[in-house]
């Protein structure tokens, strides 16, 4: 038997995409969503897990009727999902007013329970959110009866006001397979038994890496499990390093040349480390030259030699301010501060000249 394993989609997110974003990475989203759907047809998947928060939301009921509409489509797969803390199943949850087509089997209910797929010889296990958090460990004791030729368990959670989840505890439960979903970064967390599948698309700049959904196989000899890199677009976070000769142009182009290196599809958050020439004001705005930077931190400092302005300034101000924080590291906030104050006070003193 094999499985396709996605969470954490997050329909109805619209995640930050820089200048160039017009509301397509919303878009993107179902698009993946979709189109993961169309692999479980193409490569005849048996089933289609969904570990929670397929939706950002509370979802509408004409967005179910349409997934529910793709997943009546499998002409193979079955699909088991459970809602999540984004999700999670309120009173009046339109997750429990669709007619679901006969292959989809929720896992709507609040305490343990299974779907069992006859022609899989199968029995997955699983509960869903019916609240934003769950701070028991309801996971520890929930064993496999064994009583089916394979079991699988479907749960959201691992941190701590989200159903915390220990390995020890997991790896004793006895699945064959131990589905997780809510942690965002693809996870390996119990080799070939258990594992979080990520979220299929980045939600946001700190989801860096790749993004995708999990393919395993269970047979009789076990379990494979492995990630399939799937998401349309990634977060990339550059350092660049400026020195005291690096024009306003010469950033540009070096960000711009990065970019072009690591693909003008992903996402960018630039870090601008070094020291920078004093007389320099990076302009941020224009150096996204192909709009899909998210956000630029300028770090830099300006390169004054402020051993040569101590000397020349021990009597005022200017002085006193340096020799208070020269001995700072270079990173600290106090010698930013003093980068800072310097640069103010020498450009007032330049005014009353
Ligand atoms: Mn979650």
């Amino acid at each position: 038997m094999n499985f396709i394993q996605i969470a954490d989609v997050h329909l109805g997110a619209a995640p930050e995409a820089g200048r160039r974003d017009d509301g397509q990475r919303e878009k993107e989203i179902w698009d993946s969503f979709y189109k993961v759907i169309d692999i479980c047809e193409e490569k005849q998947i048996d089933l289609l897990l969904i570990a929670g928060d397929l939706f950002h939301r509370q979802p509408l009921l004409r967005e179910l009727k349409e997934i529910n509409y793709h997943f009546g489509k499998l002409s193979r797969t079955k699909v088991v999902l459970i809602a999540g803390n984004h999700d999670y199943i309120r009173k009046d949850s339109r997750y429990l007013q669709i007619a679901w087509s006969e292959n989809v089997y929720p896992l709507f209910e609040t305490t343990l329970h299974r779907a069992v797929i006859e022609e899989l010889d199968l029995a997955v296990y699983g509960f869903s959110y019916d609240r934003r958090e769950i701070r028991e460990a309801r996971y520890d004791e929930a064993y496999a009866p064994r009583d089916m030729k394979y079991e699988i368990l479907l749960a959201h959670g691992g941190d701590e006001t989200h159903i915390p989840i220990k390995k020890a505890k997991l790896k004793a439960l006895g699945y064959d397979y131990v589905a997780l979903g809510h942690i965002h970064k693809p996870q390996m967390l119990l080799k070939d038994y258990a594992a979080f599948s990520g979220s299929l698309e980045p939600l946001d700049q700190n989801e860096t890496g790749r993004h995708g959904f999990l393919l395993g196989e269970i047979t009789e000899k076990g379990t494979q499990i492995r990630f399939v890199p799937f998401a349309k677009r990634q977060y990339i976070h550059l350092h660049l390093t400026v020195d005291i000769e690096m024009t306003h142009g010469a950033l540009r182009g070096k960000i711009k040349e990065e970019i072009e290196q690591n693909g003008t599809a992903e996402l960018y958050k630039i870090i601008l480390e070094g020291q920078r020439d004093p007389e320099i004001v990076y302009d941020i705005e224009d150096l996204d030259y192909y709009g899909n930077i998210v956000e630029i931190l300028d770090h830099t400092v300006p390169a004054y030699h402020y051993e040569q302005l101590y000397e020349r300034n021990k009597e005022n101000l200017l002085g006193r301010l340096i020799g208070h924080f020269m001995e700072c590291e270079p990173e600290s906030i106090e010698y930013q501060a003093m980068c800072e104050g310097v640069s103010a006070i020498l450009a007032a003193m330049e005014e009353r000249s």
